[in-house]
């Protein structure tokens, strides 16, 4: 379901007194305003089209009803939280839980809704109905080539899908890795996975890239074949340009210093792409911000700095990807949060002072440094990430109407309460 225009611009001028009152406070307070709205409305953040649905963990799934019953719909919600936010312009598809039976049809309804194909992402970490052979050990670090064929094959596939809707990258995602010691030979595993990549590489179009995606451990807990982001690069270094590594917030070990692997990889020209979410013990999959501001603050500091360094278009040149899940919020009202989250640390991180920070790093006035990122993490944003959706059309507060507009009841009502979109 869309919200009818004249709603959101009820739901705006009701507000707007109070956000004109906030909005020139800040814009009174720094410089560079304009520039940060236009920076602000170019950004867009891509859904995954498996956060549609409730979550749930190996424990069990609470779900909230209303939930996407097919592609289309849930291409529509993703309509909605970008006519909501104007931030949300790309939906990431996972194969096979969202496989397109016509392209065609697809791209025309994520085109009404003015949506483009984010990174596809392939699956290789469960067995689907009718598959020959099984993943229990892994796919393209199997001990057998019949397996490692079959991922290889997989993923080409998913690389025909996306092309036909229009989307330029492949994230690949790998569970493989071992669960106790002995179980596997290192070297082997990483040679296979290596060898199955060259192949899946050799399939990408011209102008599409890889991301390589790397997490710490589960489901595997004693090793993981692309376990981390040395890992991923040596994988990324040794498959040649279009072939680079992809940060998932949840996939490190506890207390990694994540933003100064973002600045790293930005450094070699090898950061693809971004999940966001966030987490308190390990790949908890929760709301974007929910955690770890600070952190998050801290990651668009060295992305934005990184960017400007090699001359990057902050908008495109990276995959701006959220991955998220769980089991206690509206999946809708949760994306809406997190969305936001990345906006604010977005224009947090604009407002830093890097002529001023890099002078104090040259003098070693450690607290001058830490003044200068604190001042902007402490500046309240929200009203220009606030005021950049209202002049592209989106609401004041999306939350708020989202909640007065009876959505998520809508949707039960339209959809059944019994309704279970595919995906985690
Ligand atoms: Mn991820």
């Amino acid at each position: 379901m869309l919200i009818e225009k004249y709603k959101i611009a009820e739901h705006n001028d009701a507000l707007m007194a109070t956000h004109r009152r906030a909005f020139d406070y800040i814009a009174g307070e720094i410089p560079q305003t304009t520039e940060i709205l236009q920076r602000l409305a170019a950004f867009q953040v891509g859904i995954p089209s498996w956060a549609l649905g409730t979550g749930g963990t190996r424990f069990g799934r609470f779900p909230g009803g209303g939930e996407p019953r097919s592609l289309e719909e849930k291409i529509e919600d993703v309509g909605l939280l970008h006519q909501l936010n104007q931030s949300s312009g790309a939906i990431s598809l996972h194969i096979p839980w969202d496989v397109p039976s016509n392209a065609a049809h697809i791209k025309a309804v994520a085109a009404q809704h003015g949506l483009r194909f984010d990174a596809m992402n392939s699956n290789t970490f469960q067995d689907q109905p009718g598959q020959q052979h099984s993943y229990k050990f892994g796919s393209l670090q199997h001990v057998n080539k019949a397996v490692r064929k079959q991922a290889v094959e997989h993923n080409i596939e998913v690389i025909r899908h996306g092309v036909e809707l229009g989307s330029e990258a492949l994230t690949v995602w790998l569970s493989d890795g071992s669960c106790f010691p002995g179980q596997l030979n290192f070297r082997h595993a990483f040679q296979n996975t290596l060898e199955g990549l060259q192949e899946i590489y050799a399939a990408l179009p011209d102008n599409w890239k890889v991301f390589v995606e790397y997490k710490a451990a589960e489901p595997n807990f004693y090793s993981t074949t692309v376990g981390d982001w040395g890992q991923s690069l040596l994988y990324a270094n040794k498959l040649g340009p279009k072939a680079y590594s992809l940060v998932d917030l949840g996939h490190h070990l506890p207390n990694a210093n994540i933003e100064q692997i973002v600045s790293l990889l930005l450094m070699e020209g090898k950061l693809g792409g971004f999940h966001f979410n966030d987490s308190k013990f390990g790949d908890d999959d929760l709301t974007v911000g929910s955690i770890k501001p600070y952190q998050l603050f801290l990651i668009f500091n060295e992305l934005v700095d990184g960017m400007d360094a090699r001359g990057m278009n902050h908008n495109t040149d990276l995959g701006w990807m959220i991955d998220a899940s769980h089991n206690v919020k509206d999946p809708l009202e949760d994306l809406l949060q997190s969305v936001e989250a990345i906006m604010i640390s977005y224009a947090q991180a604009l407002l830093v002072d890097r002529k001023k920070l890099l002078a104090a790093q040259q003098d070693n006035d450690v607290v001058t440094a830490q003044e200068i990122l604190q001042q902007a993490f402490r500046t309240d944003v929200r009203p220009l990430v606030a005021a950049a959706r209202l002049q592209a059309g989106g609401a004041l507060q999306p939350l708020a109407l989202y909640r007065s507009e009876k959505v998520r009841a809508n949707l039960v009502q339209q959809r059944g309460l019994k309704t279970m979109a595919t995906g985690l």
